[in-house]
């Protein structure tokens, strides 16, 4: 055999590989694009998680192309600091990010986000719609992180004039657009809900899918014309409140058959500082303003549906998004995330929205479709963090693993996407901040919660709960079961200290 001969045989050979193990390399032609599709406030509520009154038919469908994560968790239930855990692959206690109104660059100017991270080692375009990083309370986004201008959408939306008292400024609109942030108790609340009968595109939503969809067109022939890639970032915001929705979407339900919260009262024996009553929710009317005031069943009936509908409305924006993928012919090459910032109690323990260090709150939706390495309609009960995503997805990609500066916590889930039975973690790590910090070790079975003052020591409380035997948190054992609050503090105390808060 000659040399040219050899040297040609030696060339195919690598090619096989790189295509066997799906795209390790780094050559130009062979980068994968990433869709991540960010979805505010989404609980596993849809139908491909057993949900049997969810209307969720292409996100029921993304996840049949892929593998679908059953335990996952987002690292802080607040939209903010869990889409800078997203976006850094770094823990809040260990960026010090804690807040809604945190900014990025002032705590760490150099950090370097998951976008960045592609468009430096990988010479991706970058680019970002709708709700991506937190914009509101003081906070402005980070332009930083993408090529091009983000394209910004609204979170707090309405069409109706009395949802508004008439077209006023309503607190959470004031929240989310930076204006009169001293002064939100002065201004009127805006409604909870309403259904209009409007086009899709009447709310954000749909306008960010119809925007998302020009970008892959134009991303398709810069792939197609100069060969680079993308890494496009696509933030829905419903069904964040307000449930903002066309009708068409809330007629989908019998509000009658919907599923009504089962245990309504906090964890017996849980310390005071773990339980919540009120917060965003009464921001809105017609809920009761008195944080600890009853709602109404109607009225809780009706915020169910609502995020049902939310739910809907989210997904057919989400599936004109697929259907484009499908039509350029781009998802062969194309990398699709969804991810829910954090999880959403619907009156379950007597709790609404999140901010909490529950189950309802923390666990999130994870599917991601990666060609060539995921089964299609796969699982994994692995437990998965938000953090992982970046290196997982740079591993995918064939960069580099994130080095930081900023502190990197994830783990990579590639061995799980390629067999769901593979384990690359054992357990799952969030925490949330209040009058004292907690922070969480969840494992397939329990899930502890150290509250600890912010000086570290002191009074500190636990709360234990074993899904096991009680997958509704009605009791804290930690009392009852000392060795397994002993054994998961152990995993606690390999955490380094947490940053204070401030960020
Ligand atoms: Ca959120």
């Amino acid at each position: 055999m000659n040399k040219q001969l050899l040297a040609s045989l030696a060339f195919v050979l690598s090619l096989i590989c790189l295509v066997t193990v799906g795209s390790t390399e780094t050559g130009a032609a062979e980068k994968p694009n990433v869709l991540l599709i960010l979805v505010d406030d989404l609980k596993p509520a849809m139908g491909c998680y057993s949900d049997p009154h969810a209307k969720t038919p292409h996100m029921d469908a993304l996840s049949a192309r892929g593998m679908r994560f059953d335990a996952a968790y987002c690292n802080q239930a607040v939209c903010a600091p869990s889409r800078f855990t997203l976006m850094l692959g770094s823990h809040s206690t260990s960026t010090g990010l804690y807040g809604l109104g945190s900014q990025l660059r002032q705590v760490m100017p150099n950090a370097v986000t998951m976008p960045q991270h592609f468009a430096k080692h990988g010479g991706y375009r970058t680019e970002s719609l709708g709700k991506i990083f937190h914009i509101g309370h003081g906070n402005h986004g980070d332009p930083e992180s993408f090529s091009v201008a983000h394209f910004k959408e609204k979170v707090i939306e309405y069409v109706e004039p009395a949802s508004t008292d008439g077209g006023k400024l309503t607190r959470e609109e004031a929240f989310f657009t930076n204006q009169k942030l001293g002064q939100i108790r002065s201004l009127p609340r805006g409604a909870a809900y309403e259904s209009p009968e409007v086009d899709d595109s009447a709310y954000a939503d749909g306008r960010v899918a119809e925007e998302t969809i020009r970008r892959l067109r134009a991303a398709k022939s810069r792939l197609d014309s100069e060969g680079t890639p993308f890494f496009i970032a696509a933030g829905f915001a419903r069904p964040h409140l307000p449930f903002s929705a066309p009708k068409k979407y809330w007629d989908l339900y019998d509000p009658q058959t919907l599923p009504m919260p089962q245990h309504e009262q906090l964890p017996k024996d849980a310390p005071p500082v773990a339980g919540k009553r009120g917060g965003e929710i009464t921001n809105y009317k017609p809920v009761p303003e008195k944080a600890n005031a009853e709602f109404s069943e109607e009225l809780k009936r009706d915020l169910i549906h609502g995020y049902y509908a939310s739910m809907s409305y989210v997904d057919a924006q989400i599936g004109k998004v697929i259907d484009e993928l499908d039509r350029s012919s781009l998802a062969d090459n194309t990398i699709v995330v969804l991810w829910g910032d954090h999880g959403f109690h619907l009156g379950d323990l007597g709790i609404w929205t999140k901010h909490t260090n529950y189950e309802q709150a923390n666990r999130i939706p994870i599917l991601i479709v990666a060609p060539g390495v995921t089964a299609a309609g796969s699982s994994t009960k692995q437990l998965a963090e938000s953090v992982d995503l970046f290196p997982t997805l740079a591993e995918l990609a064939g960069l580099p693993a994130p080095q930081g500066p900023q502190s990197v916590d994830g783990v990579s889930l590639v061995p799980v996407l390629q067999d769901g039975s593979a384990r690359v973690r054992d357990h799952a790590f969030h925490a949330y901040p209040k009058r004292k910090l907690g922070r969480a070790i969840r494992t397939d079975r329990y899930r502890l919660v150290q509250w600890m003052p912010y000086d570290g020591g002191g009074d500190i409380a636990y709360e234990l709960y074993d899904y096991e035997a009680d997958p509704l948190e009605r009791e804290n054992l930690a009392a009852r079961h000392p060795e397994v609050v002993e054994r998961l503090s152990k995993i606690l105390q390999t955490y380094p200290a947490p940053m204070k808060r401030g960020g």
